[in-house]
This record gives C-alpha cells, structure tokens and sequence, in this order.
C-alpha cells in the first residue's frame, strides 16, 4: 500500500539505547507505524542517507518560565525555552513547577499551565517543586498531581526559601512512595555553604570566582549521602539532580550496585568547564555561576567515567537562563558579591551536541549510550510511555542527525532569550538536522518548523522500577517491628 504512511525516513541508520540497524521508518498518525529494511510510498520521505536517525532528546531538567531560588524570572518562556530545545535535538522536555511558600499545589500547576498554554512547539509536562509539605499538600494536592500525570517532584536541601528539611523530605518520600512517584533532589549541605559564605564574605572575598569555594564538594557528598538515607528508610525512589563530584557520584554508584532505587544526573557543564572559568576576565566569571559550582579537571575525568560506567541514569542541560544584564545575572547591581547573582547559564541547545561531539566522538560513550543518557532513560524513569525509543507504536519522536556535520557555537546561532552561552567559540562535530514530534516536523534542515501551541501536555506513568530490589528497613517491617504499620 504505497501511501499508507504520511511520512517514510528512509536510507537512515537507526539507533535506540540498546541496538543500531540500517532501517527505514514509516510514520502514521503521529506514532511509527512501521520499521523495516525498506518502506515504500509516505506522503513524504525524508532522505536520511548518511545520517542518524534518533530518538529525539527529552530534556528532564530545565527551568523555563520560573522564578528562581531568588525570585529571578529565567529569560525563557515556553516559546524560546521549547524553541531552542528543539534545535539541540529534542522533541519533548519537562521544565519545573515551582511551588512558592503558601501556594496550593493546584494553585502551581495552573499558574504552569497558563504558562505555557499556546506556547510550546514541543511536547511537555512539568516536575513540580514542592517547597512547602504541609499536611493538605501530603494528604490530597500531591497526590492529585500525580494523578494528573504529575508524577515526579524536586526538592531541596538548601536556600532559606525552598528547604525542605530532612523531616520535609520524609514526609514527601513517604508521599512519593505511596503513590508511584519520584522524588528528585538538589543535594547540598545547607550549613556548609551558610558557613563558607559568612566566612568568605568576612574575609572580603566576593568576586565571582569565590562561589565556586562557597559550596564545597563535601557539602554535595555529605548531602547526596544523607538524601539516599532519608529515601532508603521508606524504599522510595530517587533521583539526584546535577551531580557535580567525584565523591557525589561514587556514592551514587556504591547504593544503586547495593540494589538502592537511586537515579542521577550529571550536566554538560560540569563535563566542560571547571572553576577556572569562573576566574575569566572582569565579570565574566558570573556566566558560569550556577550551584553546584564547576570543579576541576579530575572531576570531570571522574564524571566521564562515571557515564561509561551507568552510574548516571540521565545528562541533562539545568538550562537556568538569567542573562548577563540586569534583568538576570545583575538584577542586585552592576558588580553584585556572588551570592547576589543568579545560578545557572543556558544549556537546551548545546547538551546533547555537546555529549554526541565529547562522547560519541571522541570515543568515550558508545552511541547507544548517548540515546540512553539523551532520551531512553529519561522516558523510561520519567513515566514518558510512548516516547524515547524508535518502535512500533512508539510517538514519532525522531532526530536526525548529521553525524559529521562540524560548527562552532556562538550566541548569535541561539534561538533562546538568551545573550551568552557559555560554549561560546567550541567546535562539536555532529548536529541534529530534522527534529519531529509526534510526526510533526519541528525543525526542517536547520529551520523552525512548527507553530508554538503545537506542543501538548503529556500526562505521565510512575517510574518503571522492575528489577530494582530497593530496601526493607527493619523499624518499618511489620514482621520485625512488632507490628507497626508506619510505613507506606
Ligand atoms: N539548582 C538548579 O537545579 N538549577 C539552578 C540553580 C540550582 O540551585
Ligand atoms: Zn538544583
Ligand atoms: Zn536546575
């Protein structure tokens, strides 16, 4: 039947987290309807030969549209923040829902959802963050999020406005827990920093580059440790966000080989730059503030080995766009002390460009690694059901990439709000081309594609768990606690 499919990819080489196979592609109702050696007919066929046919990205952690820590509003909208996703290769992501001190969780998500209705060219859902667990958010808001398809949040374990507390974080886990829901975390030891912050700043030291000491590799190792804890007494789920450390990963690791159901991310920064780039010339420096702060060479070695080995579940881009004028970086002055400038740069466009060119590349990750780390994973422990692999029934979610296409980033090339990235003047060899979402062509050779509004919520499944033992602690198993049922 020559013209059963509205669209064929066809003469490509196709590669899911597990396989790679030369196969054309064809594409009915937004869903992939066939794959085969070849495919005739489509309305229209998109000649991949020489180039890769991939899941497209899904981008897990980016904050679009949100206040920061801060009160700062990130540069990107749903419009910008889904445009530029897209010309890095995406064809979903999933910004947070940041939930302000005295807000309803109701009250987060259509605050969101007027956010970004009408806005998106691609498809979305939110990571809800919870600030404020008190018993109405625990017993009935959080667990009608999920029920929504809201089925993950973050927390955190520092900055005044957003700390939740160990308490806090039990009582969400436990939430979590009950509900098939996933917790994720920005793991750094609160009094750590206060105390390097107080003594920095006795000592006069508040350039820039003095953020990168404030927030000590011990206070993400001792707070990745201590999170694992809090989630392991109620065997719930975790995922730590932006790893940044060699210590921090290695903990990681040692509790997912001991079977604890414990998820990480680390980012493309943490993989590029180190603390020197926060020494760059003038205020320079403040363009790669973000928390954790950048560490060092070895550090990176050790991340690097910590993707060829598994240890991370997801590399995402933390794209937290605060530009380098007053509206973002210097919101609090013109040569504001560190702690006064907005965490996080841009990064939507360039993670997986990035992790293709330094991994794929260069020989460090294999390429169905990088679909693993880029989209399969993020699907999979995200509850995304019909996304991040290319079979049969999937969504037809599809990047194609010319593998040997070679460019220099600079910030005139971005599509989103911003005026800086930080990979300014880098050389990545392999891009993405074509970009489709459910069928739709986003990006087209280069060029957008789509409409903004043609992107869709996309309610979420729990995590896939299967297989992971998780953890019985004795105090909350009825049969060795004298029969208290305390636990979820
Ligand atoms: N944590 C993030 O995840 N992003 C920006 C800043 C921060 O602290
Ligand atoms: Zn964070
Ligand atoms: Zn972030």
């Amino acid at each position: 039947m020559p013209d059963d499919f509205d669209t064929v990819i066809c003469g490509g080489t196709v590669a899911n987290a597990g396989e790679t196979f030369r196969a054309d592609i064809g594409i009915r109702d937004g869903r992939i309807a066939a794959i085969a050696e070849t495919l005739t007919g489509g309305r229209r066929r998109i000649d991949a030969a020489g180039r890769l046919v991939l899941p497209g990205g899904i981008e897990t952690h980016c904050h679009i549209a949100q206040e920061s820590s801060s009160g700062i509003l990130s540069a990107d909208g749903y419009d910008t923040g889904s445009v530029s996703a897209a010309f890095g290769g995406n064809s979903c992501f999933v910004p947070f829902a940041a939930q302000q001190r005295g807000q309803s969780v109701d009250e987060v998500i259509a605050a969101y959802d007027a956010r970004s209705a009408g806005k998106s060219v691609l498809d979305y859902s939110y990571h809800l963050i919870v600030t404020d667990p008190n018993p109405k958010a625990l017993s009935e808001e959080l667990p009608r999020a999920f029920a929504h398809g809201i089925t993950s949040f973050k927390v955190f374990m520092t900055y005044d406005l957003m700390n939740v507390g160990d308490a806090g974080m039990l009582d969400l886990l436990s939430v979590a827990k009950a509900h098939g829901a996933i917790t994720m975390v920005h793991a750094e030891n609160d009094a750590m920093v206060k105390w390097m912050n107080r003594r920095l700043a006795a000592a006069g030291r508040t350039a820039p580059k003095y953020h990168a000491i404030s927030r000590p590799e011990l206070a993400e190792a001792e707070a990745i440790s201590r999170a694992i804890a809090l989630a392991e007494l109620v065997d719930a789920p975790l995922f730590v966000v932006h790893v940044s450390t060699a210590a921090g990963a290695a903990i990681v690791q040692r509790e997912r080989l001991a079977g604890a159901k414990v998820f990480a991310e680390t980012c493309p920064q943490y993989l590029a730059f180190t603390r020197a780039d926060l020494d760059r010339p003038g205020l320079e420096g403040a363009k790669y503030i973000c928390s954790p702060p950048l560490r060092d060479a070895d550090s990176q070695a050790a991340l690097w080995r910590h993707l060829q080995m598994d240890t991370f579940t997801c590399v995402s881009s933390d794209h937290a766009p605060y530009r380098f004028d007053a509206s973002g970086k210097f919101r609090n002055g013109a040569n504001p002390p560190y702690p006064k400038i907005a965490n996080g740069m841009p990064g939507l466009a360039t993670r997986l460009p990035y992790l293709f060119s330094e991994g794929v590349v260069k020989g460090r990750i294999t390429l169905n690694q990088f679909v693993a780390l880029s989209s399969t994973n993020a699907a999979r422990l995200f509850g995304l059901e019909r996304k991040g692999t290319i079979a049969v029934g999937f969504d037809a979610d599809i990047a194609i990439w010319n593998p040997r296409e070679v460019r220099t980033v600079t910030s005139a090339d971005q599509h989103d709000a911003m005026d800086y990235t930080p990979f300014e003047g880098r050389e990545f060899t392999g891009w993405p081309e074509t970009v489709l979402s459910r069928g739709d062509t986003v990006i087209e050779k280069g060029r957008l594609a789509a409409a903004p509004g043609r992107g869709r919520f996309v309610p979420r499944r729990p995590a896939d768990l299967t297989g992971i033992p998780g953890y019985r602690a004795p105090e909350l198993d009825p049969t060795r606690n004298f029969g208290a049922e305390i636990a979820p």
